[in-house]
């Protein structure tokens, strides 16, 4: 029998055709303007041999409660109960040994764009009525950023897509400065989903415009090449020194002024002693920016010249803030808009993460977002979470996060759905290092992963094609119905099924069910957010029968939006939430915490690790970027057809300039060592003239391959570093890598897809 129903994930909205189980045909959502290509990968999703579709024990955790094999261990197959009774011991017994602080759920991770079964908070929601456990706070996507600005603007708005809005870039902006990228690439995805990919839009009309546009990026294509844009081939991890010059070149001139700037600002005297290098001695100039970024001085005095006449956006992508000090870009960039005069001003100020996800710096929902409740955690623990192997490899040490010092648990079980660290995290050796530590790991996911054959006791969630669910977010302007298209894989469960089951083991079922079934909490959910939007902005959406029949609907969005307005028009009126009302250009806190990794005025400090300009290091030492995958997301999809497009030879490609490639006589398609003191992997070259030399960049999302210490599809995270952007934030600072780049010599001999569960599992008799 035929059917077509509406479904949603993080890269769109579309419908399916299913014929007897099958899905036969997927067609974008008809109001996106600029559906992405990833939905025609949907139907690999379900079926994909990757899928684990019964739960399974690792064998010597099995057998002795051995924790060395993890990731080399054969698996046994259980039935669901017994896997059920096993995990529910270990909870218990953990808790009642060690107490819940010794169990970690930070479970981070992308899951399915349902909010419902959404793995994540299902089981903060679980553990925390067993008792509580261990979370985390902030993202990889952004920690360094919201955390700097919490401190210098009260709030992180700006950052999480709740700031100003493109329409009124559009419409007013004289000049747009991309720090990073502006890209559909990226905006194909949102957490929870995206019903309209507007991106391409707003670039279009920017252009019919004729905004004078500045990219300055490593990477040129990080605005489509049909953008006519400046582009400013900047080496990564520099932008501060570029925003301080642009700063410093300013008020050097004398085209700033000064008593806005008082009105807007706090420290203003030691920002401008800094660029005047009243206490180091460097002038924070053109010249000296030169230098360090490699852009043109002139060029950068011209642009600041500019900057100051005319309205001005200045746009960083989340990318500049996942590096070492990857506060200090941000910081920077509204210490820019603030000397030039820009914040609050209609196409003026500051932007962060516009296009990093496809909502954004788009109009954002003003309504309540679909959402299960994960309810309060009883311990009251978290961690930052890019410190997840610092914790595991430290328990107890001390560390600092927005200036308070706290202790890492000594965490016996890790819970993880719905997330893949090893994707996920940088240095995956160090991370293999800790998670030897842990009494007992559990993994809930669709698929056999690289975390799942890490794990001790796997358990098999279906796919959100295997269920009905809901998708939605706090920026999205539609919320949308995710209707079930075929029956469950196997004896794959959802995974409010799962946890149903595990939490009445746990003795808390009432209450974590609250007597609804599936389609009971989507209609308990929806109606939240209908009478939210009812009661508090008027807005009125159909009941929940018409929206399911329908299979979407619109929420109440803010566009026409200008960040900090009210702020610029009254400082008084409307103070911002920071110790002075004003925005902090220098920070008590932070002079007296003295931190080296984050001065009190906003700075560019050289990197630990960097290239330091081409010409002083060794040939075939690059920066390594590691950007978004284009054709999947993270690592979900990466067999599927979108991904294998950009792979060559089964390995990921990574792009490097030509005149680098020409010196290294290396050529396209050539096979590559990519290594450094950390790891080895494999990749493909892709001599790309849209790349500035010094960098290579390999995207995330090959999964982890390791024949004898060499990752054989193109892993980034084999080689990148685990440390903090910095002490104040702790956040992922994976964009500050170095490596270095080889023909490989050895043998390609392609083996068999070693991530199909069938060729870890034995059966139980044997
Ligand atoms: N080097 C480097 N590393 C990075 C980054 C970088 O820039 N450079 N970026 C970082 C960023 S920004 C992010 S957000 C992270 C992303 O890291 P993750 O979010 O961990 O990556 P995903 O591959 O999306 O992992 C989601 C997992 O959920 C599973 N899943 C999907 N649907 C369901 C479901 O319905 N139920 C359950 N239980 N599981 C499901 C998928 O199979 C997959 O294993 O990566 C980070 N890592
Ligand atoms: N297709 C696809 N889209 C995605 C995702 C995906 O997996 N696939 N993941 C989503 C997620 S979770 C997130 S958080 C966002 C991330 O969104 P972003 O952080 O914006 O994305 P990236 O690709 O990491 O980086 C964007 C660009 O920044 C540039 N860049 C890197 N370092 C520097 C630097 O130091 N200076 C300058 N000027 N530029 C630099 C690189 O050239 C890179 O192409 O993407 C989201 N969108
Ligand atoms: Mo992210």
């Amino acid at each position: 029998m035929q059917k077509t129903i509406r479904h949603s994930s993080h890269w769109g909205v579309f419908d399916l055709d299913v014929d007897d189980n099958q899905i036969v045909a997927v067609r974008p959502f008809h109001k996106d303007p600029n559906p992405s290509e990833i939905i025609q990968s949907v139907s690999d999703w379900a079926t994909s041999p990757r899928r684990l579709t019964f739960p399974v024990v690792r064998r010597g955790w099995l057998e002795n409660r051995d924790r060395s094999g993890r990731g080399e261990d054969s698996y046994v197959r259980v039935s669901w109960d017994e896997a059920e009774e096993l995990v529910a011991g270990e909870i218990k017994r953990v808790a009642g040994t060690y107490g819940n602080e010794a169990i970690f759920a930070g479970s981070y991770g992308w899951t399915s764009a349902g909010r419902f079964h959404h793995a994540a908070t299902l089981l903060k929601r679980m553990l925390g009525l067993a008792g509580g456990y261990v979370g985390h706070v902030d993202t990889y996507s952004i920690a360094a950023g919201p955390v700097i600005l919490r401190h210098i603007l009260g709030e992180a708005h700006a950052c999480q897509g709740r700031g100003s809005t493109l329409d009124t870039v559009v419409e007013h902006s004289e000049i747009v400065v991309i720090f990073g990228a502006l890209s559909p690439r990226t905006a194909q995805n949102e957490a929870g989903g995206v019903a309209r990919h507007r991106l391409e839009d707003y670039l279009k009309e920017l252009v019919e415009r004729g905004t004078r546009i500045v990219l300055v990026s490593p990477s040129r294509d990080n605005l489509p090449d049909w953008v006519p844009a400046e582009w400013w081939p900047i080496r990564p991890g520099t932008d501060a020194a570029l925003m301080l010059a642009l700063s410093q070149e300013i008020v050097a001139t004398g085209q700033h002024d000064r008593a806005l700037i008082d009105r807007l600002a706090s420290g203003v005297d030691e920002f401008l002693a800094h660029l005047a290098g009243r206490g180091d001695g460097v002038t924070k100039s053109a010249d000296w920016a030169e230098g360090i970024t490699g852009i043109d001085a002139d060029r950068i005095r011209a642009l600041a010249a500019d900057i100051a006449r005319k309205r001005t956006m200045l746009l960083a992508s989340w990318s500049l803030q996942r590096a070492q000090y990857g506060e200090q870009p941000y910081w920077a960039a509204v210490a820019l808009a603030c000397v030039a005069g820009q914040i609050g001003l209609p196409g003026g100020g500051v932007g962060f993460g516009f296009g990093s996800l496809a909502c954004v710096g788009a109009p954002f929902g003003t309504g309540r977002s679909p959402a299960m409740s994960a309810g309060p955690n009883p311990t009251g623990l978290s961690i930052p979470v890019a410190r997840v192997s610092d914790m595991l490899l430290n328990p107890g040490a001390p560390f600092d996060y927005e200036g308070q010092t706290r202790h890492f648990p000594d965490i016996r079980l890790i819970y993880w759905a719905g997330g893949n660290p090893y994707h996920h995290h940088q240095d995956l050796t160090r991370l293999m290092q800790g998670w030897q530590r842990p009494e007992t790991i559990i993994v809930q996911d669709p698929m056999w992963t690289a975390t799942a054959q890490r794990g001790d006791i796997v358990l098999p969630a279906s796919t959100s094609l295997e269920r009905n669910d809901i998708s939605g977010s706090r920026r999205s302007d539609h919320i949308v119905a995710m209707q079930q298209a075929i029956a469950p894989l196997g004896e794959a469960r959802s995974d409010y099924e799962i946890f149903s089951a595990i939490a009445a083991r746990l003795g808390v079922s009432e209450a974590f069910t609250e007597g609804r079934d599936e389609m009971g909490w989507l209609r308990h959910i929806y109606d939240l957010t209908r009478s939210d939007a009812q009661d508090r902005l008027g807005f009125e959406m159909p009941d929940f029968d018409s929206f399911w029949a329908e299979g979407d609907a619109p929420m109440p969005v803010q566009s026409g939006t200008t960040y900090l307005s009210d702020f610029r028009a009254d400082p008084e009126a409307a103070p911002l939430a920071t110790p002075t009302g004003r925005i902090l250009l220098h920070s008590d806190l932070l002079a007296e915490k003295g931190y080296d990794d984050c001065p009190p005025v906003p700075s560019w400090l050289p990197p630990t690790e960097w290239t330091d300009g081409p010409d002083r290091s060794a040939p075939d030492v690059f920066h390594m970027l590691t950007p978004q995958p284009i054709g999947r997301l993270h690592s979900q999809l990466e067999s599927a057809p979108s991904s294998l497009e950009m792979k060559h030879d089964g390995l990921e490609r990574l792009r490097m300039a030509p005149s680098d490639a020409e010196r290294l006589d290396l050529t396209d398609g050539t096979s590559l060592l990519v290594s450094n003191g950390r790891g080895r992997c494999l990749a493909s070259l892709s001599v790309d003239p849209d790349l500035a030399p010094g960098v290579v960049c390999l995207p995330t999302g090959a999964w982890l391959a390791l024949d004898d210490g060499l990752e054989m599809s193109g892993n980034p995270n084999i080689l990148t570093r685990d440390i903090p952007a910095s002490q104040f934030s702790q956040g992922c600072a994976a964009q500050t890598c170095l490596v270095r780049v080889e023909p490989y010599r050895g043998n390609l001999s392609r083996q068999d897809d070693r991530h199909h569960p069938a060729r870890w599992i034995v059966s139980a008799a044997e």
